[in-house]
């Protein structure tokens, strides 16, 4: 099971993502999931159609919704980030492993390896985080040593037998409950398996790579590829794949869209703080 956590926000991401995988992954046999948040109809059809294969799409329901609605967001992180943490729960017994991979990555290369690498005793394999902040500041924020394995959530191979039976979700929202975390779920999934975590070559989710020759998994971790302002070096692998979709002749985004999204993202959240005052009860989550 391949399975991506999107909002409305990533429909075109995550199908040129998806998309990706089906062209370039090598897991003919592998299904594809989809967790929507608020995904219309029109959405999903764009996205199936776009694919190449049967997608499987799974509502957020009010359950789910309950889980996720009262943690932080920003801007850059809708609450559909927290969905990735429902994932096993939701997929049940039937799915042993499963390859969580974000929106905003693209396959470029055989990605089979992720379906079949032995995991051990391992919770999660997954890539070492780099960018604008260094492992050991975010090792610091969690109180962990600062050559401790500090890995990017964007791409996860999840044991998930064993995530269900130790209830790894509930941990992980009562962590999220318990303190605000700069990196939101990435630093409590890296607190929920400290010690257990595989790491896996920079290659399956290359992050800010000077050489991107080798990489099989790229991370677009800043400027999104269907944004004018991206000045990321596989761009163009991304719009290649995107002219075999349904957005092929969609506008590319521009800076205007962007800041027009954290202003509604900042009206939202000031209403919904003047809500909870109105009625604190509410609030606890
Ligand atoms: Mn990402």
């Amino acid at each position: 099971m391949l399975a991506c956590c999107i909002d409305r926000d990533y429909a075109e991401l995550a199908a040129v993502m998806l998309r990706s995988a089906h062209l370039n992954g090598n897991i003919p046999d592998v299904e594809f999931c989809v967790l929507g948040d608020g995904l219309r109809p029109s959405d999903k059809e764009k996205i199936q159609r776009s694919v190449g294969r049967p997608v499987t799409f799974i509502d957020i329901d009010d359950e789910m919704l309950g889980r996720i609605k009262n943690l932080r967001t920003t801007s850059g992180w809708s609450r559909a980030t927290y969905a990735r943490l429902l994932l096993p729960d939701q997929m049940g017994a039937a799915y042993p492993r499963i390859v969580y991979l974000d929106a905003d990555t693209l396959i470029l290369g055989d990605i089979s390896y992720l379906f079949t690498l032995p995991l051990g005793d391992h919770l999660v394999a997954g890539v070492a985080a780099r960018g604008s902040t260094s492992p050991a500041e975010l090792n610091m924020a969690l109180g962990r040593s600062d050559d401790a394995f500090y890995f990017n959530a964007g791409v996860l191979v999840i044991d998930a037998t064993k995530w269900r039976s130790e209830k790894a979700s509930e941990t992980c929202f009562a962590l999220l409950h318990s303190r605000q975390f700069p990196f939101l779920d990435q630093d409590v999934l890296n607190l929920l398996a400290s010690g257990r975590a595989l790491q896996l070559g920079w290659q399956w989710n290359a992050q800010m790579a000077d050489d991107y020759t080798d990489a099989v998994v790229v991370h677009f971790t800043h400027a999104k590829p269907n944004s004018l302002e991206c000045r990321h070096p596989q761009q163009g692998a991304y719009l290649a794949v995107r002219a075999t979709t349904a957005w092929a002749d969609a506008p590319l985004r521009t800076k205007r869209q962007r800041q027009w999204k954290r202003y509604r993202h900042s009206i939202r959240k000031r209403w919904l703080a003047v809500l909870r005052r109105l009625s604190p009860r509410r609030a606890m989550p």
